[in-house]
């Protein structure tokens, strides 16, 4: 039986931070998990070095579940971001050695596929209407078949989602957290119309998505919905937080535009009353931030008993690591919706080199073994990681707003 040799903790930052996990077994087999949670990145770095490695030496690799309940369990304290993204690094990184064992890419070891590639959705946006149509338009050369827009909603700068210059859209920018303003009147006499301005130079022949990013309230959710009806959005996002789970029934009860919520959830329970009760359309988890491989797949298999279908996270905080398992268990699951691609900075490719590719707006897996990901450490070692925090809101008055 092959052991558990070894098991280190990257932290780099070429064009902004991640944490990788890289475990080693005793054949010399190396597996890859992303363990990266914007702007905490060290706490899962620590949870990681100083609770979880002493743990893995001398395991059997091959035990991929039984890990994963062993971390779980084990630990006593269940659940949390933090707990959740090192547990989800580890399954990564055993369903990597798992398939380079078997000489076999991840998707073939997930039952194989279901589909050729996975749909990606791509973000437009813009400092003003006119901008974010230029955008669209470029995505569309680009021959995305899905596109989230957001734009600017003038006399509150800083607005989520709106990308600074020509380079990629990186909410995490500053040292610490940077204090934004929002109103949500300005912002909902703003985005229905900028939303109708797409349809009405574009047409209906492509997804269109909106990410509200936790910002409303359930009756101001509905009203925003219900305006949008007619623009047959393939999603509106994040509505409203979502620790108060039965909020959405009432969502759902003023409006029949689809919803999509999880990025920020981390287990199957946070999920479970608004996937049972279909309160949402799309479940927006992701493998390095929901327990890895192991448990989204857990996740997924719920939903479809409800038709709910996925949708997860992939912005540029989720590293190529992190993207590769989202693809590989995207062509396998039968109720696959969209997966989130925000392009990382050429840099970043000079620590990752995925071997996913980007074809007809769609990504597709490779055919070489586990995940398909190598990492330059030696790269790595010259990007130090630096602090950055994602930003906060606040209303005219002062006062903390959800961002
Ligand atoms: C999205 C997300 C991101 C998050 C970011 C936080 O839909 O892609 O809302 O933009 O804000 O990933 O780390
Ligand atoms: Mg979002």
């Amino acid at each position: 039986m092959a052991t558990i040799t070894d098991a280190r903790v990257i932290v780099t930052s070429p064009g902004r931070n991640f944490v990788t996990l890289k475990i080693t077994t005793s054949d010399g087999v190396t597996g890859l998990g992303d363990a990266t949670l914007n702007g905490r990145e060290l706490a899962v770095a620590g949870y990681l070095r100083d609770h979880v490695v002493p743990l893995l030496i001398g395991r059997d690799p091959a035990r991929i579940e039984d890990t994963w309940q062993y971390l779980y369990k084990g630990a006593y304290w269940r659940r949390g971001p933090v707990t959740m993204t090192a547990i989800a690094a580890v399954d990564t990184a055993l369903w990597d050695i798992k398939g380079k064992v078997a000489g076999l890419p991840l998707y073939e070891l997930l039952g194989g596929k279901a589909r050729e590639g996975a749909m990606v959705y791509g973000h437009a946006s813009g400092g003003d209407v006119a901008e974010l149509l230029d955008d669209i338009a470029r995505f569309r050369d680009l021959g995305y078949q899905a596109i989230r827009a957001q734009a600017a909603v003038p006399g509150t700068p800083g607005s989520y989602g709106v990308r600074h210059g020509r380079g990629v859209y990186e909410p995490a920018n500053a040292s610490l957290p940077d204090e934004q303003m929002w109103s949500t009147e300005a912002y909902l006499d703003f985005a229905p119309g900028y939303l109708a301005a797409v349809r009405e130079r574009f047409g209906f022949h492509f997804h269109l998505l909106h990410d509200v990013h936790h910002r409303l309230t359930p009756t101001e959710a509905g009203r925003l919905g219900r305006r949008l009806e007619d623009l047959r959005l393939f999603w509106m996002e994040d509505p409203t937080p979502a620790e108060l789970q039965e909020s959405f029934r009432q969502i759902r009860q003023a409006t029949t535009t689809p919803i999509a919520v999880g990025e920020v959830f981390n287990s199957i329970w946070d999920c479970q009353q608004l996937i049972t009760e279909r309160l949402i359309d799309y479940i927006r988890v992701s493998v390095v931030h929901a327990g890895g491989i192991t448990h989204v797949r857990r996740i997924f298999n719920l939903a479809e008993l409800y038709q709910v279908r996925t949708g997860s996270h992939g912005a540029t905080d989720l590293s190529p690591v992190s993207m590769a398992a989202a693809v590989h268990l995207d062509v396998t699951v039968p109720n696959f919706g969209v997966q989130e691609y925000m392009e990382h900075e050429p840099v970043t490719h000079e620590v990752f080199r995925p071997t996913y590719e980007l074809r007809d707006g769609a990504l597709h897996p490779s055919t070489a073994p586990g995940l398909g990901v190598e990492m330059d450490e030696e790269a790595a070692a010259h990007f130090p990681y630096e602090p950055k925090y994602l930003p906060v809101s606040r209303r005219a008055d002062g006062s903390v707003h959800d961002w």
